[in-house]
């Protein structure tokens, strides 16, 4: 609480000063290691990334709270705008881990049909196959991280 006021994760701390929100951590490890390409360049690509983002932490994370149906049908959403590749085409970028994390917890708690989010689906599986995803949850699998029911 002394970290963030609001009681919730993540919180990063940089030198002793707290810094909360997802899309904000992303937002400053990408500026933070550009080597990694996480941002993209050019400012059209850069505004959407925010948009992805914005949608992910207002739209998506709190719809599970709202119900099943409504969270359905934000997914739904989500499916449709994201397409056959990453979330902004060809470049693989901090929307995508943001993406990723939320659709991981529906898809391991909630267990949806397969083929009710295809476009969701492929994301997870591109998602899966990196090895920096690989080995973030055989970490958090080994400390027994556990998603809520
Ligand atoms: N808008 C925040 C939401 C953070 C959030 O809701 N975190 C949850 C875990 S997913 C939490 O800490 N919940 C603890 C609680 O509500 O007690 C963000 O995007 O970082």
């Amino acid at each position: 609480m002394k970290l963030n006021p609001e009681g919730k994760v993540p919180t990063l701390v940089i030198d002793g000063r707290p810094l909360t929100e997802v899309a904000a951590i992303l937002f400053y490890l990408a500026r933070r290691f550009p080597a990694a390409e996480l941002l993209p360049g050019d400012i059209e690509a850069e505004a959407q990334t925010l948009s992805w983002m914005s949608f992910i932490a207002a739209t998506l994370h709190p719809a599970r709270r709202q119900g099943l149906d409504h969270a359905r049908a934000v997914y739904a959403i989500a499916d449709k705008r994201l397409g056959a590749m990453w979330t902004l085409g060809e470049h693989y970028s901090i929307a995508d881990i943001h993406l990723f994390r939320l659709y991981w917890r529906l898809f391991n708690s909630l267990k949806p049909v397969p083929g009710t989010f295809p476009n969701l689906d492929a994301h997870y599986a591109r998602m899966m196959a990196r090895p920096a995803v690989a080995k973030t949850i055989a970490i958090e699998t080994a400390i027994g991280y556990e998603l809520p029911g």
